[in-house]
């Protein structure tokens, strides 16, 4: 079975309108961006009576480029500690200012396990959450904002995958699942690992962009509107890249022996990472590094029942584009 399934289907490419037809569906129309800054910008000036030198920075989705429509937004609340106040003696005045101003819903989780202040904006609907001094999030969204630009087909891969993920419940953290973040990440290293590569690996190449968090060196070449013709010498499909992408997680990568890594552009092995034991809960099920927090498995959160859940349904992927009459269709059908 493994060998027939090497080849995808001769019509693969005949596919790609339909693709990206759905990519072009989820995109988010341009007013909602404009909304996002409108109340981001409003949030700031609340802020800033506070606290005069504190900046807000989007991060997540709504500023990474993969973010569908209605997404909630994420935001990082940047305040120098003053010595006096605590994070969460910080959340708590945050959600007191907010709510005093004309927002909705104002809570403050000073218990989740990244503590946050959620609120609704009833002028636009839109509903955040605000975290304080992640800054690492801050720099990671710079970083898949940055390899977004350098070819489309990372949008348009990521954005199915996605898509694709929430239809078929494999992106619950909660249940051992993997976030966006993770799924993103796999698209990336994806895409650099084909032959010709179709995006380069940022954090090998001359820094031109390097910023300091939390003691660790976060640097990599962000000029990418260099790099536009990166991909050119290969020109596969969305079609062809999605059914090659879920053979890879179906049929190809080695759970055993291996970890991606797009720090590196390359594959490199559990043993040189030493994780090749459960440590607590991290049991490296599906070993993902983070870009800059490089002890980091992003698969973590994934269990001994979600491992097999995750496999399943990349196997049923990869195998509805290679056979299905109808893929476009299938693949997202709900669980
Ligand atoms: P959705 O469109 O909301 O599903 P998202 O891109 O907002 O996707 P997440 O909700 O998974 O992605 O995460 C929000 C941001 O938080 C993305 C990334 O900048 C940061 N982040 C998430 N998980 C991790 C992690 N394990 N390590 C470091 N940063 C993370
Ligand atoms: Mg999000």
């Amino acid at each position: 079975l493994r060998r027939q399934l090497v080849e995808c289907r001769y019509d693969i490419d005949r596919l790609a309108p339909h693709f990206l037809s759905i990519y072009q569906s989820l995109i988010p129309p341009s007013e909602e961006k404009a909304k996002q800054k409108q109340l981001l910008l409003s949030l700031e000036r609340l802020v800033n009576m506070q606290w005069p030198k504190a900046r807000l920075h989007l991060y997540g989705s709504c500023a990474n480029s993969f973010g569908v429509s209605n997404s909630d937004i994420d935001i990082c609340l940047a305040i120098d500690d003053d010595g006096d106040l605590s994070k969460n003696d910080i959340l708590l005045k945050l959600a007191d200012i907010l709510q005093s101003d004309n927002l909705q819903n104002v809570q403050a989780l000073t218990h989740a396990r990244v503590p946050i202040v959620k609120l609704m904006d009833p002028g636009t609907g839109i509903s955040c959450d605000i975290c304080i001094n992640n800054l690492l999030a801050v720099v990671n969204t710079k970083l898949l904002r940055d390899y977004a630009q350098i070819d489309d087909r990372l949008r348009q891969l990521a954005f199915i995958v996605k898509h694709w993920a929430k239809s078929r419940h494999v992106n619950e953290t909660y249940r051992g699942t993997l976030s966006s973040y993770a799924y993103v990440i796999m698209c990336i290293h994806f895409l650099q690992q084909r032959k010709p590569a179709i995006l380069p690996c940022l954090q090998q190449m001359k820094a031109t962009y390097s910023i300091t968090v939390d003691e660790m060196e976060c640097a990599f070449f962000d000029q990418v509107e260099m790099l536009h013709n990166f991909g050119a010498q290969n020109n596969e499909s969305i079609a062809r890249l999605l059914w090659a992408f879920f053979h890879y997680w179906a049929y190809c990568h080695d759970y055993t022996n291996d970890v991606i890594s797009i720090r590196t552009g390359s594959i490199i092995s559990k043993r040189a990472k030493d994780w090749t034991r459960r440590i607590g809960n991290d049991r490296h099920l599906i070993c993902i590094e983070d870009p800059f927090e490089t002890e980091h498995d992003l698969g973590r959160v994934v269990d001994k029942y979600s491992i097999k859940i995750l496999r399943e349904e990349f196997e049923r992927a990869a195998n509805i584009l290679q056979f299905d009459p109808n893929p476009s269709v299938t693949l997202f059908e709900p669980y």
